[in-house]
């Protein structure tokens, strides 16, 4: 009896063995980069373009005392990349994502353009001005590979919400300079308002989400915006995502201090 319970036991774990070997990998990500410095860089952040990580935080583009500091681009993502979704089974992960960014033009009244979280093939490109360093190109505006950001844009570009006041904004970008929808953002770049975003995807609901700190009469409230997208429909299997950012015509600094993610396939 005990040898045949052996037996049935041994079965069930060759079984459990080839099911396990079946079963497409579900990788899931969680990270908490609390304070970020130069001890993340190619450990948990990898810098590309103009990006670096200094003591502030993750440094997007120009930084003040550059010589040049305009037209300048640069992006930081996760050292690994994110499963976003699984072709076998179909199935799109969850995920929620913190960080605490400023962008500060250090007292100029004009400044540009601005900083995107962003998830996109890996090897997409950079690009200065307008495109907040997103994959686009640089005359046709088109896309150069696929993405999906939520832009936190300092600059009125014609392809931008053009009767909001004040003109920065928060859009979703759905493969396209041209956010599919967008959210005014009353952020005080002149002086370098510390903010705060939460986004989240929800996959059963495919329902983009941003939360986002603004100001208003010096208090600190917050503001949202939401796109509902099957990201299986744009993006591939695994993807690049972090942060790109910056310059045109005019200066600011982007930089992001903290970030937390976490990511899961929900059964
Ligand atoms: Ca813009």
């Amino acid at each position: 009896m005990a040898f045949q319970s052996h037996i049935q036991l041994s079965c069930l774990s060759i079984i459990t063995f080839y099911i396990l070997l079946a079963t497409p990998c579900a990788t899931a990500l969680n990270f908490t980069l609390d304070k970020i410095d130069p001890k993340n860089l190619n450990v948990d952040i990898t810098t590309d373009g103009d990006a670096y990580i200094s003591s502030e935080g993750i440094n997007l583009a120009a930084a003040e005392n550059d010589t040049n500091l305009q037209q300048r681009a640069g992006k930081a993502t996760y050292v690994e990349q994110l499963h976003l979704w699984d072709k076998v089974s179909g199935n799109l992960t969850d995920f929620t994502t913190y960080f605490s960014f400023v962008i500060d033009s250090n007292g100029s009244s004009s400044f540009g353009d601005g900083l995107a979280f962003f998830l996109a093939p890996s090897g997409s490109s950079t690009t200065a001005g307008g495109a907040i360093g997103l994959p686009i190109h640089p005359q046709t505006l088109e896309p150069t590979s696929p993405f999906v950001a939520i832009e936190f844009d300092t600059f009125q570009n014609t392809w931008d919400p053009q009767n909001i006041t004040p003109a920065t904004h928060v859009g979703i970008n759905i493969n396209s300079i041209k956010s599919n929808d967008t959210a005014t953002w009353t952020n005080n770049v002149t002086y370098g308002m510390e903010n705060e975003a939460w986004i989240e995807y929800v996959s059963k609901s495919k329902m983009l989400s941003v939360v986002f700190t603004d100001s208003m009469n010096n208090y600190t409230i917050q503001h949202g915006l939401h796109f509902k997208v099957d990201l299986r429909d744009y993006l591939p299997e695994w993807v690049t995502f972090g942060f790109s950012a910056s310059t045109g015509a005019f200066f600011e600094k982007n930089i992001v201090k903290s970030w937390r993610f976490n990511s899961g396939f929900s059964i």
